[in-house]
C-alpha cells in the first residue's frame, strides 16, 4: 500500500479475483476495469484513519497529505488519480474523519489548466479551485489544496453542524470558469466525512449521473457493481451536467438522513428507495446487500423515464453469501447487454 492509500483510505476496492474472472466470463470486462480499476487497496478498515479525538469542540484532528494526479485517458476522458497511471472516472474516494485536515497536492499532467473544489468542508480562497480566486493548475504545474473540517459543536446558542456527509469534489476550471470541460470529461469523486462512531462499510461505489450518463458510460456499459449477500455496502450518488435526475436502486431502502441509516425506531427519517440527484447534489447511503429480498441482479437506474431508456441503467450484482452466481443472474446480465437495442422500443407513443 502506497502512503497516499494509507491517507486516504481509499475505497475503490478491486474485486475479488473470482468476481473480476466472473465478469471477465460474462463480458463485462470493459465496465469493470474503468470502473475499479483504482489503486489496489487494503481491506477494509485497514488504511482508513482513525477518527481524531480532537479537543472539546471536536476539532484538531489529524493533518494528512496525499498527492493526487490528473491524467488523461482513453475516450476524451480526464481523471484524478492517487498515483501516475492510475487516474480513474469518478476518481477515488477521498475519506476524512471530522476534524481533519486534508492536504491535496494537485499534479496537472495535462496540457489544460484544472482545478479540485471540494463540496462541504472548510477551505480558504487560495484552496477554492476556481479560476476566480486564481485557484487552479496551470498545464503540468503542482498546486497544493487545503481543505479541512470540523464536528459540531455548541457556540452560545447555536449549534454548529459538522462536516460528516458525504460530499465530492470536481475541477472547477478546465474548459470554462466552472470547469465545465473538466466536468464532463470525468473529473469528479466521492468525498466521504465521517463523523466518530460512524459505521464503515464493506463496499464502496461511487455513482455519478453526469448529463445523461453513469460516470460517463451508458448502458450496457454503465458500471457493474458487485456484493455478496449480507455485505454492507455504501452507493455514494453524485449528480453533474446540465440535466435533473432521479437515482433508483431497486429492492433496496435507506433513510433520507445523513447516513442513509435509522437511528432508532423514533428517528423521524423517510424511508426511501429514490432520491432526487440534480447538478452539484450528492447523498450516500448504507444497504445491506439483498437485505429481505436476496441475491440477485438488481438494477439501478435514473428514475427519468427517457434517461433510462437512453442508458442511464446499470446493475448492482448481489451474489450469493459465498460469491457464487445467484440463479438467474448471468441470465439476467446477458438480457441487459441488449439495453437500448432490442429491449425496449425508442420512442414513445401511446401504442407503446
Ligand atoms: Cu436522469
Amino acid at each position: 500500500m502506497t502512503q497516499a492509500e494509507a491517507n486516504t483510505g481509499t475505497s475503490a476496492r478491486p474485486f475479488s479475483r473470482r468476481s473480476m474472472m466472473a465478469g471477465a466470463a460474462a463480458g463485462l470486462v470493459p465496465a469493470l476495469a474503468a470502473t475499479f480499476a483504482g489503486p489496489p487497496a487494503a481491506a477494509d478498515p485497514a488504511g482508513r484513519p482513525n477518527p481524531g479525538d480532537g479537543n472539546a469542540a471536536g476539532r484538531g484532528g489529524e493533518t494528512r497529505r496525499i498527492t493526487m494526479y490528473a491524467e488523461k485517458l482513453p475516450g476524451n476522458m480526464v481523471g484524478y488519480g492517487l498515483a501516475p497511471g492510475e487516474a480513474t472516472v469518478p476518481g477515488p474516494v477521498l475519506e476524512m474523519w471530522e476534524g481533519d485536515t486534508l492536504e491535496i497536492e494537485l499534479v496537472n499532467t495535462t496540457d489544460k489548466r484544472l482545478s479540485i473544489h471540494p463540496h462541504g468542508v472548510d477551505y480558504d480562497v487560495d484552496s477554492d479551485g476556481s479560476p476566480f480566486n486564481g485557484s487552479f493548475n496551470e498545464p503540468g504545474e503542482t498546486r497544493t489544496y487545503v481543505w479541512r473540517s470540523h464536528a459540531p459543536y455548541r457556540s452560545g446558542n447555536q449549534w454548529v453542524p459538522g462536516s460528516a456527509g458525504y460530499w465530492h469534489y470536481h475541477d472547477h476550471a478546465m474548459g470554462t470558469d466552472h470547469g465545465t470541460g473538466g466536468i464532463k470529461a470525468g473529473l469528479y469523486g466521492a468525498l466521504v466525512v465521517r463523523r466518530k462512531g460512524d459505521v464503515l462499510p464493506d463496499r464502496q461505489f461511487t455513482v455519478v449521473f453526469n448529463d445523461m450518463t453513469i460516470n460517463n458510460r451508458v448502458a450496457p456499459h454503465a458500471p457493474m457493481f458487485e456484493a455478496n449477500l449480507g455485505e454492507r455496502v455504501e452507493f455514494i450518488a453524485i449528480g453533474h451536467g446540465n440535466a435533473l435526475h432521479t437515482f433508483h436502486l431497486h429492492a433496496h431502502r435507506w433513510a433520507y438522513n445523513r447516513t442513509g441509516i435509522l437511528e432508532g425506531p423514533n428517528d423521524p427519517s423517510q424511508v426511501i428507495d429514490n432520491r432526487d440527484l440534480n447538478p452539484g447534489d450528492s447523498f450516500g447511503f448504507q444497504v445491506l446487500a439483498g437485505e429481505m429480498v436476496g441475491a440477485g441482479a438488481w438494477m439501478y437506474h435514473c428514475h427519468v423515464q427517457f434517461h433510462s431508456d437512453g442508458g442511464m441503467a446499470g446493475i448492482f450484482l448481489v451474489r450469493n453469501a459465498d460469491g457464487s452466481m445467484p440463479d438467474g443472474a448471468q441470465e439476467a446480465i446477458d438480457r441487459f447487454q441488449d439495453h437500448g437495442s432490442g429491449g425496449r422500443t425508442g420512442h414513445t407513443t401511446q401504442n407503446d
